[in-house]
Formats: C-alpha cells, sequence, structure tokens
C-alpha cells in the first residue's frame, strides 16, 4: 500500500517524531517517568496517526523498525535528561509481536550501551489488547525476565480492555499496570466505574505494583484516585503529549 511504501521511506529518513507525556507521582506530586508516543507527518500523505499507523506497521512487520527508533530516541532523550540533572524515566509502547523476533533482547541491550542510558531509566509497556498465543508465552516471558535482570521495568498498557487482564498479570514480570482511560472517564459521575477502579487500585497494591491512571482530564478524577491510593496519574490534566523542551518546564531537578 501506499501508506506502507512512505513507512519505510520515513523510517530510513528517520522522519518520525516522537512526543512525551509525563506522569505524575501522587505522592510526591512529582514527574518521575514520561511516556513516548509516537508521530508521523508524511510529506504526500499528510498526518498518519497512531491508531492508523501502529495496526499498519503490524501487519507489514514494520512494527520492528518502529520499535527501534522510538527505544533509540527514547534511550537519547533520558540521557540528555540526566546529564542535565533530571533522571526521568521514558516509557515506550510495544506490541506484543515485537516479542516475536528473537533478537529483541539483544537489540535494546545494545541500543542501551551505544546510548549509555542507565537501563532503570527505560521502561517497556506492553499492550493487553492483543491476544498472546499459548506458544509464544514462554519465549516473552523468558525475554521480559533477561531484560528485567538487567533494570529494565514492565507495565502492563490499557489495563482492563483486554481479553486476559487477570491471565497477563499471572504470567508476566510486571512491575506495574495503567488503568485504562475508558475507566477514568466516568469515575466522577457513575458509582460502579468508580468502585471498579478502586478495586483495581487495591489490587495493584497487593501485588507490590505500580498503578497508574490514564486519560485523567480533571481535578475531581484527581482527588478519587489520590484518595483510593493511585501511585501515579497520565492525562490532559496534566499535560498532553509534547516535544521534549515542553515538558521539561514541568521537572524538579534533584540536585
Ligand atoms: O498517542 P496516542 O494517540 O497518540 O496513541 C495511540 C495509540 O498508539 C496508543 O494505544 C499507544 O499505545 C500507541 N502508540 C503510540 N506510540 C507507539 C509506539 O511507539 N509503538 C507502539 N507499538 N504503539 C504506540
Ligand atoms: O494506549 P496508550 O496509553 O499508549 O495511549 C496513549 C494515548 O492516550 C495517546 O493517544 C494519548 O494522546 C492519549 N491520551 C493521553 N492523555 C489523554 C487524556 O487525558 N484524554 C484522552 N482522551 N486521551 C489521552
Ligand atoms: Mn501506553
Ligand atoms: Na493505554
Amino acid at each position: 500500500s501506499i501508506i506502507e511504501k512512505r513507512l519505510l521511506i520515513a523510517l530510513n529518513q528517520k522522519d518520525l517524531r516522537v512526543l512525551y507525556q509525563p506522569q505524575q507521582d501522587l505522592t510526591t506530586d512529582e514527574i518521575t517517568t514520561v511516556e513516548a508516543l509516537v508521530r508521523w507527518e508524511d510529506s504526500e500523505i499528510g498526518i498518519v496517526p497512531p491508531d492508523i499507523l501502529i495496526p499498519i506497521a503490524e501487519e507489514t512487520g514494520l512494527i520492528n523498525q518502529i520499535g527501534s527508533f522510538m527505544l533509540e530516541k527514547a534511550c537519547e532523550q533520558a540521557v540528555e535528561w540526566a546529564n542535565a540533572g533530571t533522571p526521568i524515566r521514558i516509557s515506550i509502547n510495544t506490541s506484543i509481536r515485537e516479542f516475536r523476533d528473537k533478537n529483541m533482547v539483544d537489540t535494546i541491550l545494545k541500543v542501551l550501551e551505544r546510548t549509555q542510558c542507565p537501563p532503570h531509566l527505560l521502561q517497556i509497556e506492553i499492550t493487553e489488547k492483543f491476544a498472546l498465543e499459548a506458544e509464544a508465552e514462554e519465549s516473552i516471558v523468558s525475554q521480559m525476565r533477561k531484560l528485567q535482570a538487567k533494570g529494565i521495568k514492565f507495565s502492563l498498557d490499557d489495563f482492563g480492555t483486554g481479553y486476559a487482564s487477570f491471565r497477563y498479570m499471572q504470567l508476566l514480570p510486571l512491575e506495574e499496570f495503567k488503568i485504562d482511560r475508558s475507566f477514568i472517564a466516568p469515575i466522577v459521575y457513575q458509582e460502579k466505574t468508580r468502585a471498579l477502579v478502586q478495586g483495581m487500585i487495591q489490587f495493584g497494591r497487593s501485588l507490590h505494583m505500580r498503578v497508574v491512571a490514564e486519560g485523567v482530564e480533571s481535578e475531581e478524577q484527581v482527588s478519587i484516585l489520590r484518595e483510593a491510593g493511585c501511585d501515579a496519574i497520565q492525562g490532559y490534566q496534566l499535560s498532553r503529549p509534547k516535544v521534549p523542551q515542553d515538558i521539561e518546564t514541568l521537572f524538579t531537578p534533584n540536585e
């Protein structure tokens, strides 16, 4: 397809951009983590939003190249911020398909080494939207363990929307999960969803996992989440995804 052809060109020219969306820790109010989000505006076909880009990249196998590009950019950015006295963790999105690449662990470790990025500044989000084939489970878990042993953290994205939320939670070595924004939107006015979110947070606490609420858009939502013991928030209430220079102003310098 035309999109596939243009995407290949864009990847070869490194003509994709990365925006960063901060997360605020609710105990310290500090920004400790930012999520890296891919953006693509092609000179011929215009803006291709991630919702269209990512599925096409998955079908065509170009998702691995997007993953490498994002990883490299994120590591370079993490090093730049760390050198400036603000060691912020960067969380990148991956598709479960990227783990089918048997070289994934090596690729990640090489990029960390080349960029001199401390592994603890990298987090990898795995979305639970995609079904995990039984025969792939063992391999994914072992790849994750290898990376985890180096200090890389794993987060389960879009929690609550997949086919097997609890299965993923049981199986995968995860430090964190992110409550999908479809659960956060109604917490102020829908008692049932509020109870569900409070339950998810308690569940995270009993598993000693960090719980992040996504899509937080109002101060009322922040209060409910804070009260419920949620660890961190991400969403338009705090900041939209932005270019690095525009979110640096939110960081607290470490002296
Ligand atoms: O930023 P937002 O609309 O822009 O992202 C839409 C979707 O695209 C989200 O589900 C997000 O996880 C996904 N996404 C954004 N960037 C990346 C990326 O670099 N890799 C993968 N696999 N998914 C991404
Ligand atoms: O699935 P993932 O969490 O990676 O998706 C991130 C997506 O959510 C991005 O498209 C980002 O632009 C979007 N997003 C981030 N914060 C908000 C928010 O407060 N409200 C809404 N509606 N979308 C958000
Ligand atoms: Mn995400
Ligand atoms: Na999500």
